[in-house]
């Protein structure tokens, strides 16, 4: 069976897609409409958490999208994309990969609930503002990281600079971006100037809600 992946448009899925066509990789893609626990409810059936991504590679189910771009690497030898055990950055690597969600992409997704998924009367400006400000600081090591280095390990591209790269591009659809630092606003420009994310991030645009959702400022 070929590998199958659940996507919504601008959402975490983009790390494994993106990760998928810089590997050449086959997929079969499902896009739906965001978010899909209220819009798609028979997804539900697929994934009980009604998030995306969901991805499926033969008995293999799996949910967290940084975690499937380091499945890809890993069950299909694709080291050309990330670091081996033995290699000395390998610690870092996997610090940028945990970092990508749940430091830099966690602060997103409770300021899109309160500004826009809940009702109007639920909704929480200062929660937004506060997680806006809280994301920004975390991204001091980040800037420290990037202002002499093209990529995050080893020299060269990897699915580090993918886990990282969509929490920087989440940001700056929320709005974010007017406060990252000229190294970072670099390393994206960067990373979406690659031809594989060029490609992927336009699928299902047209259809799509969730794109320059200015939530801050
Ligand atoms: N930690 C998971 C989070 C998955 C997640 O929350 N995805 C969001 C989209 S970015 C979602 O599906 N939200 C819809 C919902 O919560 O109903 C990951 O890294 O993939």
């Amino acid at each position: 069976m070929r590998m199958k992946l659940w996507h919504c448009h601008n959402t975490r899925s983009l790390r494994p897609l993106w990760a998928m066509e810089e590997m050449g990789m086959t997929y079969e893609l499902v896009e739906l409409p965001f978010p899909p626990r209220v819009l798609q409810k028979d997804y539900l059936r697929v994934n009980p958490l009604g998030t995306v991504p969901y991805f499926v590679d033969g008995d293999t189910h799996m949910t967290e999208s940084s975690a499937i771009a380091h499945y890809l690497v890993e069950r299909y030898q694709r080291y050309d994309f990330g670091l081996k055990a033995s290699h000395p950055e390998f610690g870092a690597y996997l610090n940028w990969m945990y970092h990508s969600d749940a430091t830099l992409t966690f602060p997103h997704t409770i300021a899109i609930r309160y500004a826009i998924m809940e009702s109007e009367e639920r909704r929480l400006p200062q929660a937004v503002s506060d997680y806006g400000r809280w994301f920004i600081g975390r991204l001091k090591r980040l800037d420290r990281h990037i202002s002499d280095r093209k990529y995050l390990c080893d020299q060269r591209f990897t699915i580090a600079d993918i886990a990282i790269g969509y929490a920087l591009y989440l940001g700056e659809i929320v709005g974010f971006s007017k406060d990252y630092s000229t190294a970072i606003l670099a390393y994206l420009d960067r990373l979406k100037a690659r031809p594989a994310f060029q490609k992927v991030v336009v699928i299902g645009e047209a259809e799509s809600t969730f794109k320059n959702i200015s939530l801050w400022g």
